[in-house]
């Protein structure tokens, strides 16, 4: 059986991923695909419930190596139970972030050591890396807005993350940016800033080159 494809979704916070990831499922099954969609963190029973700590715990949150060794466990779990079978299988995997968010967040955004970020990673997904990883890129005041118009519409408010401030977040965008640099071949960056099927037709265009 022909393994399936791993394609991973990255970018700041509101740049559109989880729409864009919807369109991208809906293409590949008209073509006759088998797709399988996760998150990050969450995607398992376990997965979800760290990603509940993580985002939501107020009284007692995770100090910033608790939240690094929390997405990771959130990750273990997810690769072994859910991404990797789904590709022995021969499916392909879209997911709404991956390892990049460590390193972006955890590693530029919190200033933990980037080599032990990418050896713990390695462990916790068991060397698995994307084989195409879509960095979706809006400016800060897009990310904003968009941000805003979803909490108006789902009445929901910012997550301990979202709130990090300005700071961490443009470290997040500068970490993503350089991670896209070293790493050419598997990270492409994407103009997310036009119109949702205008985004949609750039990927289309990337992913069945
Ligand atoms: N994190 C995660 C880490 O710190 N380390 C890690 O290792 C990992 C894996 C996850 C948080 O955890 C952090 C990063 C995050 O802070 P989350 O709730 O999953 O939290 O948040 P995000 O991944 O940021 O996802 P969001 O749902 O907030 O944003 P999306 O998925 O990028 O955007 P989407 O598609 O939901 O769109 C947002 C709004 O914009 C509109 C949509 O309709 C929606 O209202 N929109 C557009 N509007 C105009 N034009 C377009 N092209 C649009 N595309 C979407």
């Amino acid at each position: 059986m022909k393994r399936g494809k791993f394609i991973s979704f990255e970018g700041g916070e509101g740049c559109g991923k989880t729409t864009q990831i919807a369109r991208l499922k809906a293409e590949l099954e008209a073509r006759g695909e088998s797709v399988v969609v996760v998150r990050e963190p969450g995607g398992t029973r376990l997965s979800e419930l760290i990603r509940t700590l993580l985002k939501d715990e107020e009284d007692d949150p995770p100090c910033d190596r608790a939240e690094l060794l929390l997405f990771l466990a959130a990750r273990a779990q997810l690769v072994r139970n859910v991404i990797s079978p789904a590709l022995d299988d021969g499916r392909w995997v879209l997911s709404d972030r991956f390892s990049d968010s460590t390193f972006a967040y955890q590693g530029y955004g919190r200033g933990l050591p980037l080599d032990f970020l990418r050896e713990a990673n390695s462990f916790a997904c068991e060397g698995l890396s994307p084989d195409l990883t879509l960095l979706l890129e809006v400016p800060p005041g897009v990310s904003a807005s968009r941000m805003r118009s979803r909490e108006a519409r789902t009445a929901s408010s910012a997550d301990r993350i979202e709130r990090a401030g300005d700071g961490f977040h443009s470290r997040v965008r500068e970490g993503f940016a350089s991670l896209a640099k070293a790493e050419p071949g598997r990270i492409v960056r994407v103009d997310a800033s036009g119109t949702p099927d205008e985004v949609a037709s750039l990927i289309r265009a990337l992913v069945f080159a």
